[in-house]
């Protein structure tokens, strides 16, 4: 049976924007739907978007098949399944089990050890306890980073773990866009820097950059 996919996402998600870079590595189409985290409280806290994804966060992708439809979150869990249930494009997690884990302990590092802190609910907290919302996520992106910096030395090839791109890369891309709006210098961590080029230069990534999207909004 025949999958379509429609994408639940976010101009400037982090973790939206992980998948959209699988669907361009993978060569695949899919429909943008747009869900405004930000505008009116965030159309992800309406009861129609918790009923697809009771988290209540993008991205989220919906599988439709002979017009019924199920649904996926986590983005983690969303590439893993455009990379095990389609053939184009490289292979995101490699055959081999130690690189497997290795592409995994990258992208976790990012998924679970940077993101989750830089996420909105985590800023109104900080901001409720009278912290600095920017100081506080500059001050994540850095540790996070410079440990991925020092962990990619293993493995890195022209990507992060050899010479094809990887779930790790998936992640790697959107976290520097990520770091450098808060603040942070990435020029300090030469190899991740010298990986995104790498990304940007394979064919259809330029295209799934936060201010490409059809929901983009101009901002300074
Ligand atoms: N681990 C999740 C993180 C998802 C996530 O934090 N999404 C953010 C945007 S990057 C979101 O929806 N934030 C809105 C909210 O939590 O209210 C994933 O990889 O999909």
């Amino acid at each position: 049976m025949t999958t379509t996919y429609r994408l639940h996402n976010y101009w400037r998600s982090s973790a939206s924007w992980r998948v959209r870079i699988a669907f361009a590595l993978k060569g695949l189409a899919y429909e943008y739907v747009s869900v405004n985290i930000v505008r009116d409280g965030g159309e992800q806290n309406r009861p129609e978007f918790g009923a697809l994804n009771p988290m209540r966060q993008v991205p989220t992708l919906e599988l439709v098949e002979g017009g019924e439809s199920r649904f996926l979150s986590q983005s983690l869990a969303i590439v893993e399944y455009l990379d095990e249930t389609t053939r184009g494009g490289p292979r995101l997690l490699p055959t081999d089990p130690y690189l497997r884990a290795r592409v995994r302990q990258l992208a976790e590092g990012i998924n679970a050890g940077i993101q989750p802190l830089q996420n909105l609910p985590v800023f109104a907290e900080v901001e409720r306890l009278g912290g600095d919302k920017l100081a506080w996520a500059k001050k994540w992106n850095e540790r996070g980073l410079a440990a991925l910096e020092a962990l990619a030395q293993e493995t890195v090839g022209t990507f992060l773990v050899g010479q094809t791109p990887t779930l790790a890369d998936v992640c790697l891309v959107p976290q520097l866009y990520a770091a450098r709006r808060f603040g942070c210098d990435t020029a300090q961590f030469p190899t991740l820097e010298r990986v995104e080029a790498a990304c940007f230069a394979v064919s259809g990534i330029d295209a799934t950059r936060p201010e490409k999207q059809p929901d983009a909004v101009a901002v300074a």
